[in-house]
């Protein structure tokens, strides 16, 4: 017996279709039918949970990078002491000893060592016979972090905040020779080239000279947050100064460094020069004041530190990315057994990726100032001298000994308030945006706020009192926002770092800590948000994320092979197509 085809074919497809709706998983069923249907076919029995995804962690990347040049070590290079680093990555040293001496006073050999070019920061005539240099040149470009090229799919000149995060930046570097990369095989950034800008010191009262040499391809100034500069280069330095300069003209150009009031930014491929003798000491600040909203939060901004006159002060005038400070001014070395500048700053994603995006200018401005909307975001990346955890512990911990005092020089480049937490010990106050507070104005805290561009002074004193600090260890130092300890939304990250006990430090220079795995945090799939991150709490997967069940692709199976076997049914009651003859 043959049965017809429309019958043949509704014995098929019903049981197929009651198949797929009997199994169907609940949450696809609508609320108002489950009753209806558990009645018929019952509810479901218990499914077993699937298993945990099985990750393999691709390999991290070095915790500590070895020290081949002996870069850490404690050493004399022409007569400068520079003292032993902290951290796992240390400073170059000649870079140091040439920004003490100046690149005019230091050998060849040095000078070539340190990168820097031979008109980087000129030292001048001793004027007051005090036995340190009073006039000093100092000359600074504009480099590109992370920025898209016409040439490569991905950036180059590249500076990892964190393991595989490379936002687009803009810094002030200091003049160097040579490639913006480490090497012809890499895209990594030769270490000058860095963020945040380097730290400049001055002596008080000295004669300084910044020259922005312009060679980025939009315009910048540098506005002297802070430290007393004049208004117009006609005023603040003797005309005979200005005179021994063979400049007369800068004379009537403004030099508060903003593009809407006092002068005309230094455009592409032209210098700005920036003459002022300080005669405040404090921390202060310097930053780009072209379309603000946009080139600060770029990373056009670093700490300037006018150190109080001494005799025989010669200071380092450039503090590479910030961090410890290798050569301590006088002033600072009779009160304090070390000194570290830390650098709070942020950065967001969208404005960053502009660089990256396009490649014609015209787009990148269009994409900078019309389309992004400061307004309408937040920021993504905190940093802490340039990087952001784990980073910030091989460059920007603060290493101590216990009794002694420390000066930390704080600023808030960023684009809210900064609220650095210590645990286990407490910070005491000295200073306000570079005053001095007298004794009883000073205060001791566990938290100091920081609004944007504000700098504090204040002193770490470790002895073990319970008032002062708890004792030895490695305890942390955040930003107490919760943001801040994220890299875009991943923890840990941000500008977290420690108070690392010298006790607590291994021979390499990173903390001893105890806890969870680090091996993670050193891997750009982490931070990709690409693992479960307690990956290692528990090693049966208890925290891990759950594996990809098989049940959807056999349930489309179902369905797609009932919604077939309609499809045909209703096909065959069609009228049928006759052949023309
Ligand atoms: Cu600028």
């Amino acid at each position: 017996m043959k049965l017809p085809k429309p019958v043949l074919w509704t014995v098929i497809t019903l049981p197929l279709l009651g198949l797929a709706i009997a199994t169907a998983p609940q949450q696809w069923v609508p609320h108002e039918w489950r009753a209806t249907l558990f009645s018929w076919f019952g509810a479901g029995a218990y499914r077993a949970l699937p298993e945990s995804e099985r990750y393999q962690l691709p390999e991290a990347g070095e915790i500590c990078p070895p020290d081949f040049n002996g870069w850490r070590q404690e050493q004399d290079i022409e007569g400068v002491h520079i003292a032993a680093a902290a951290g796992c990555v240390a400073d170059n040293p000649y870079l140091i000893a040439a920004a003490v001496k100046g690149t005019n006073n230091v050998s060849a050999d040095t000078l070539l060592k340190s990168g820097l070019t031979p008109d980087a920061i000129v030292m001048g005539r001793d004027l007051d016979g005090d036995g340190d240099p009073d006039e000093v040149t100092i000359r600074l470009e504009v480099a590109e972090l992370n920025g898209g090229s016409p040439d490569l799919p991905v950036p180059i000149t590249t500076f990892d905040i964190a393991p595989g995060i490379q936002p687009g930046m803009w810094v002030f570097a200091p003049k160097s020779f040579g490639m913006s990369t480490e090497n012809f095989e890499s895209r990594k950034a030769n270490p000058l080239l860095r963020a945040p800008a380097p730290a400049i010191r001055v002596e008080q009262g000295d004669r300084v000279t910044l020259i922005l040499e312009n060679n980025h391809y939009l315009p910048h100034t540098i506005h002297l947050h802070g430290v007393d500069h004049p208004f117009s280069a006609d005023h603040g330095m003797p005309h005979d100064e200005a005179a021994a300069h063979g400049d007369h003209a800068t004379h009537g150009v403004g030099t508060d460094g903003v593009a809407e009031t006092s002068e005309m930014p230094a455009l592409p491929g032209n210098a700005q020069i920036y003459r002022f003798a300080p005669r405040v000491a404090g921390t202060f600040f310097y930053h780009c004041h072209v379309q603000a909203n946009v080139h600060i939060l770029m990373g056009m901004q670093g700490m300037f530190v006018v150190e109080e006159a001494r005799s025989n002060n010669s200071v380092q005038t450039l503090n590479i990315g910030a961090g410890q400070v290798r050569n301590s001014s006088v002033a600072v070395r009779e009160r304090y057994d070390r000194e570290y500048d830390l650098h709070y700053f942020d950065l967001f994603k969208k404005l960053s990726s502009t660089v990256q995006d396009y490649a014609d200018t015209r787009l990148r401005l269009q994409a900078q100032h019309r389309d992004w909307n400061i307004t309408e975001d937040s920021p993504n990346y905190f940093l802490l001298n340039g990087r952001s955890f784990p980073y910030t512990l091989q460059e920007s911990l603060v290493a101590v000994k216990p009794s002694e005092k420390v000066k930390l020089r704080m600023l808030n480049g960023g684009s809210g308030n900064v609220a650095v937490h210590t645990h286990g010990n407490r910070l005491t106050v000295t200073h306000l945006d570079g005053i001095p507070l007298n004794q009883p104005a000073q205060y001791m805290r566990d938290v100091v706020d920081m609004a944007p561009a504000q700098r504090l002074d204040v002193e770490l004193n470790t002895t073990d009192d319970g008032l002062h600090n708890y004792g030895e260890g490695v305890w942390l130092m955040h930003d107490h926002h919760e943001a801040a300890q994220t890299t875009d939304g991943i923890y840990p990250g941000g500008s977290i770092s420690v108070i690392a006990f010298e006790s607590y430090l291994e021979p390499n220079g990173f903390p001893r800590v105890a806890g969870s795995d680090w091996q993670k945090f050193f891997t750009a799939a982490y931070y990709r948000k690409d693992v479960p991150v307690w990956l290692d709490y528990d090693p049966g997967g208890l925290f891990g994320a759950p594996a990809a069940p098989l049940r959807p692709l056999v349930q489309a199976l179902i369905f797609g092979a009932a919604l077939a076997g309609l499809l045909f049914q209703l096909r065959a009651l069609l009228p049928r197509r006759r052949p023309i003859r």
